[in-house]
């Protein structure tokens, strides 16, 4: 009799485990995506709507993404890279070339903003461009004298008045840091000549006197609580903070800065496609995308989405900025071998 109760509790725990074990039962989508990058809602409404679980974990640079990615044993479904990292997933062989058939949304993308993508994804085979922006800098009323912003441009990094204060941070982002020294020297964003690189890298040399770190996602609290008084920022993270702190402002620079593309794409390795098509369905919902951009501050390639934007976001002109400045801007590109050169000044300046 007892073996027979000891039996019965076996099988029935076996019985548990399978069907409320490691996923509760519910299918598991996991996804991969920049910090603050997506209106936490959004996932909530994904799960309820599809009685599934959704794992989501965040990156705050390109390069972190990648390695991780590529080391991991487990495996993601979605992945949100920029243009130029969109390139090396789709060059590693990782991504799944997408059915379009299963995306009833993908008509709501902007035709124009497809062309630009296909600079990174020729065909727009492999990825699906969640919401675009601008990098900037980022500061605080309360101690950057409006002097020194009114500027306006990258050199502010370099102002004698953050000497020895330890105030100033870039992001962590080899391309970015580099391009910001590139165009305020004149050249393309994507010039790795050695003319271009040396005059970076002699920009960087002075502007290094000022930063104490090269940090993508602490600085947007450092400067909300005076750790940091001036960043290089994302302009949507930059603006999240904004909303409820007048004493932060935040410029594009008047030389020009990059303007980024960041993707979804789905990992050949994906367990879940079939769901991971629907949630990329969802986003691409006009109503769902606005929803997304009003949370993140950032603009959408949702072409459907734009007329239920509100006026304050459209005009915004840190978020939209006016096309003349547009044309100082430049994407961005992949450029195989040649980012070596841009890596190893970065790791040197970082090393400093
Ligand atoms: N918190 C979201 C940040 C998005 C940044 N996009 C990537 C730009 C890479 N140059």
């Amino acid at each position: 009799m007892k073996q027979r109760i000891i039996l019965s509790l076996m099988v029935f725990a076996i019985l548990a485990f399978a069907l409320f074990g490691c996923g509760k039962g519910k299918e598991t989508l996991y996804i991969f995506n920049w910090s603050d990058y997506i209106d936490p809602d959004l996932i909530s409404e994904f799960e309820a709507a599809n009685g599934c679980r959704i794992k989501y974990s965040t990156f705050d640079s390109n390069e972190n993404m990648l390695t991780k990615v590529k080391s991991t044993s487990q495996s993601f479904d979605i992945i949100f890279p920029s243009g130029d990292h969109v390139s090396i997933l789709r060059e590693l062989g990782l991504l799944e070339e997408l059915d379009r058939t299963q995306l009833s949304n993908y008509k709501n993308l902007d035709e124009g903003l497809l062309q630009k993508a296909s600079s990174f994804d020729s065909g727009n085979k492999y990825s699906i461009p969640y919401a675009w922006g601008l990098t900037g800098l980022m500061y605080s009323k309360q101690y950057v004298p409006e002097e020194i912003v009114a500027s306006g441009g990258w050199n502010i990094l370099a102002d004698s008045f953050f000497d020895g204060k330890n105030k100033v941070t870039m992001l962590d982002d080899a391309r970015e840091v580099i391009g910001a020294a590139l165009i305020y020297s004149g050249y393309s964003i994507n010039d790795s000549s050695d003319e271009a690189m040396t005059k970076a890298t002699e920009v960087l040399k002075i502007w290094d006197r000022n930063i104490t770190q090269f940090d993508s996602d602490s600085y947007k609290n450092e400067v909300q609580d005076g750790t940091t008084w001036l960043a290089q920022a994302y302009n949507g993270d930059a603006l999240q903070q904004m909303a409820d702190n007048p004493k932060l402002g935040f410029i594009l620079p008047k030389e020009g800065t990059s303007l980024w593309m960041d993707n979804m794409v789905m990992l050949k390795s994906s367990k879940n496609k079939d769901l991971a098509y629907k949630f990329m369905n969802f986003m691409l919902d006009a109503e769902i995308a606005k929803r997304n951009s009003e949370y993140t501050q950032y603009a959408t390639p949702n072409q459907a989405a734009l007329p239920l934007l509100g006026e304050d976001f459209m005009a915004n002109p840190l978020i939209n900025p006016d096309p003349a400045y547009l044309e100082k801007c430049e994407m961005i590109n992949y450029l195989g071998d040649r980012v070596r050169r841009i890596d190893q000044i970065y790791e040197a300046i970082k090393l400093n």
